[in-house]
């Protein structure tokens, strides 16, 4: 569990005014100096990340954010960094000093509502001032998840842990990317045969298996299915093997031809990244933007977005490869931009489309606002692997396993 990687973890994002002590309150439960604290307002310029072990709440990453009332020089910077976090927040911590309750808080409570972010209250600095009923009472009108501590007092820390623990297992439920959502699991019956074809190319990364293709052999025998591994190459001669058809088969995109010409018609297929844009997003608003593919015309522009910030090989999937399989389809060259990493747009007006890889190195939380800065724009989304089945003839066929998909498509 210490590595479990950081998409896999609830992320914790630590909101309020300069000064507060929410880098002192982020140190108190991590037990250790993470962020740097000092009582001059605007210490944080930057998002500060730690990643810990709360028992038995499981792994977690910290944000620890600028305060978001800075007007020092370089404030509105870091309330632009600050504002970033609040893409990526499964659950919110806004903390605050008893008896201060400013519209900075009031502003940030309603972005956190409007994105459905669940928070709780942590009021700091109660050896200097303790909250009068009556701003408690202020308080629970938004929630009456609160927390009081001193974060600079060590007699506190244990209380605070567990109340903080408290707290969490509270918002979890109700947060968008902490729910343990099945990657395959639920489209079996347990004891189910899954195949996943899995080519191993330039890409692939030395001597381990990609996150996919780890999280759907962990999930499928979490579900006491039966896993076989093969590449494309092998595929034939080991479906050739077995005394009965799968009752899936999950390949990786780039491979999606040559799988579908070898699996029986009446076997249901579909690909690691349909897997995830269901897992990380929106399965049926991304095969309503694949289809928009159909209608793009010369010159309309169209956005490649890949989350994590790999070098890029020189047969790179998104750089590369999906342009190629584009321009064939449509018969034209689209205007392509790319964004990578954490880079992605705040406004995408002057696109037609965006096609989003399958966001396996960031939270369903962070993949689920990109999604809404696109709706917001009244731009389509679709995934690098519905994109690549669409442009080689088999979107329909590596939808089979979603029936509500198939509806759209028809
Ligand atoms: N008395 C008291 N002081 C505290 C407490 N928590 C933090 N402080 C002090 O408050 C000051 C600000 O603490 P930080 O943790 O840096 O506050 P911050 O909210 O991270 O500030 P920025 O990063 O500048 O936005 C420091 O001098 C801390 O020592 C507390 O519970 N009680
Ligand atoms: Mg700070």
């Amino acid at each position: 569990m210490q590595s479990a990687p950081k998409s896999l973890r609830i992320q914790i994002a630590i909101f309020g005014r300069t000064n507060v002590g929410k880098s002192s309150f982020l140190n108190q439960i991590a037990g250790q100096d993470v962020s740097v604290v000092s009582d001059m307002p605007g210490v944080t310029t930057d998002l500060v990340e730690k990643q810990i072990e709360l028992l038995p709440i499981g792994p977690v990453n910290f944000i620890d954010a600028p305060g978001l009332d800075d007007v020092s020089e370089l404030g509105e910077k870091r309330i632009v960094r600050a504002k970033k976090a609040l893409n990526r927040a499964d659950i919110a911590a806004l903390v605050l000093e008893a008896e201060v309750f400013t519209d900075t808080e009031k502003e940030l409570i309603d972005t956190l509502k409007k994105k459905n972010i669940p928070f709780l209250f942590v009021i700091n600095k109660t050896d200097i001032k303790k909250p009068s009923e009556s701003f408690i009472k202020t308080l629970s009108v938004y929630t009456d998840i609160i927390i009081e501590t001193s974060s600079i007092n060590i007699e506190y820390r244990e209380d605070s842990i567990n109340k903080f623990k408290s707290a969490l297992s509270k918002l979890i439920p109700s947060a968008n990317g902490a729910q343990n959502l099945p990657l395959l699991g639920d489209l079996l019956p347990s004891g189910a045969l899954v195949v996943l074809v899995t080519p191993i190319d330039l890409q692939a990364p030395k001597g381990r298996m990609i996150m996919p293709q780890v999280q759907a052999i962990r999930d499928a025998l979490d579900n006491d299915d039966i896993v076989m591994v093969v590449k494309e190459k092998e595929y034939a001669a080991a479906l050739a093997m077995l005394n009965k058809k799968p009752d899936l088969v999950v390949c990786d995109s780039q491979v999606v031809f040559k799988t579908a010409a070898d699996t029986p018609n009446d076997v249901k297929m579909t690909t690691f990244s349909i897997l995830f844009s269901r897992l990380k997003g929106d399965l049926i608003e991304e095969v309503r933007g694949v289809k928009t593919i159909d209608e793009l015309k010369v010159g309309d522009k169209i956005l490649i977005a890949e989350a994590c910030s790999h070098h890029s090989l020189e047969d790179d999937i998104g750089k590369v490869k999906i342009p190629r399989w584009l321009r064939q389809y449509l018969g034209f060259d689209a205007q392509i931009d790319f964004c990578n990493g954490r880079d992605f747009p705040d406004n995408l007006s002057e696109y037609k489309l965006v096609i989003h890889c399958g966001a396996c190195m960031i939270t369903r939380q962070e993949k689920l606002s990109r999604m809404r800065v696109s709706q917001e724009a009244g731009v389509p989304i679709t995934n690098y692997g519905m994109t690549i089945s669409l442009t080689q003839g088999y979107l329909k066929r590596a939808l089979s396993p979603f029936p509500a998909a198939l509806e759209i498509v028809d």
